[in-house]
């Protein structure tokens, strides 16, 4: 039999109402396995670690980090690891543990649910036992398990707050379907990570925009605060911004003069940003500006965060944002930009 490590940190998956209605809030997962799930037992030698227990709207830097050590000290005694999370920043920590962990040979998948797992009509059982059976698998990647459907984590979107296939990946293939058997696309497994090893920290010195029609782009006052090392600003389809406002373009110029470092991202999830297309898009690239070409806003959000924290030089920083860490952006297509 496998042996598996399951992390337990939070979600919906095991919480419980406080009273007879909502809000949810966290319960005792152990017990709560124990009872609706033995069966799991059937699947691998399970040792169950709890190092917190939240809604992942709690869940950020430092637990990425706890989670990234966690998972480099144990790993070597385990064949998978799974870990169940909260569905709502699920993306973030899958994303951020897919930079970090740059030498996994071994399945990390993150699950979690719509419902809790005591409830009767509740996706925590079968999502479980699916990230189980693909965490005994030879599948060298950080996966989100939801539904029917192993995705790559960085590649993924929470797109539902009430489906069960509550996960989406916009720009990449899934990496195995799971029905009556379990199917692995294996062309579609990460063959080449980045060669860099980064040390895991997260400067969260970086301001988010979405450009909105009718709407001034921000108050001109934030890039006055001189430790902001970069603006990431959502537009329009593949990058376009309003030019007949001209606040947008002056603003990028404003942030590039400062070493800010603009990145240009899209309402739209699939495709890819591409500034060269209109000249709407141009006028932000000849401002300074670079494009978040097939990233989800999420990969791309947590890959500057980990750079920044890695590089000092906003140069690099672009370098090395332009490059793939863990297949977390289609290198080949071609683009203007
Ligand atoms: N609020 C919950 C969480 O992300 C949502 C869920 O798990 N379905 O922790």
């Amino acid at each position: 039999m496998k042996n598996l490590l399951l992390i337990h940190t939070g979600g919906t998956f095991g919480m419980r109402a406080s009273g007879e209605q909502p809000p949810l809030v966290p319960g005792n997962l152990e017990n709560d396995i124990e009872q609706y799930s033995p069966i799991i037992n059937k699947i691998a030698n399970i040792d169950i670690q709890i190092p917190f227990n939240l809604d992942s709207s709690d869940i950020g830097p430092d637990e990425w980090i706890l989670l990234s050590k966690m998972i480099s000290e144990k790993i070597d005694s385990f064949d998978g690891v799974v870990i169940i999370h909260g569905t709502d920043t699920l993306v973030f920590t899958a994303t951020a543990l897919s930079y970090l962990l740059t030498d996994l040979r071994k399945p990390v998948i993150l699950t979690g649910s719509q419902r809790p797992i005591f409830e009767v009509r509740s996706d925590a059982r079968n999502n479980l036992i699916s990230a189980l059976e693909l965490a005994s698998m030879e599948i060298p990647e950080v996966g989100i398990c939801f539904g029917n459907r192993l995705l790559r984590g960085n590649r993924s979107r929470k797109k539902s707050i009430e489906s069960f296939q509550s996960f989406e990946s916009p720009n990449y293939p899934p990496l195995a379907s799971v029905g009556m058997n379990i199917d692995i696309h294996y062309n579609n497994i990460l063959r080449r990570r980045g060669s860099v090893r980064f040390v895991p920290g997260f400067d969260s010195k970086i301001v988010c925009l979405n450009a909105v029609p009718g709407l001034e782009p921000i108050d001109k006052n934030l890039l006055t605060d001189d430790s902001i090392r970069a603006l990431v600003i959502r537009g329009f389809g593949a990058g376009n911004l309003p030019l007949k406002n001209t606040d947008w373009i002056s603003l990028i110029e404003q942030a590039t003069r400062k070493n800010i470092l603009v990145v240009i991202g899209s309402y739209s999830s699939h495709g890819r940003v591409d500034l060269g297309l209109y000249a709407n898009g141009r006028a932000a690239l000849d401002a300074g500006a670079i494009s978040m070409m097939d990233m989800t806003l999420e990969a791309a959000l947590v890959k500057l965060m980990l750079l920044q924290a890695n590089f000092e030089d906003v140069d690099e920083v672009k370098k090395m944002f332009l490059q793939p860490v863990a297949g977390e952006m289609t290198v080949e297509a071609e683009s203007h930009a």
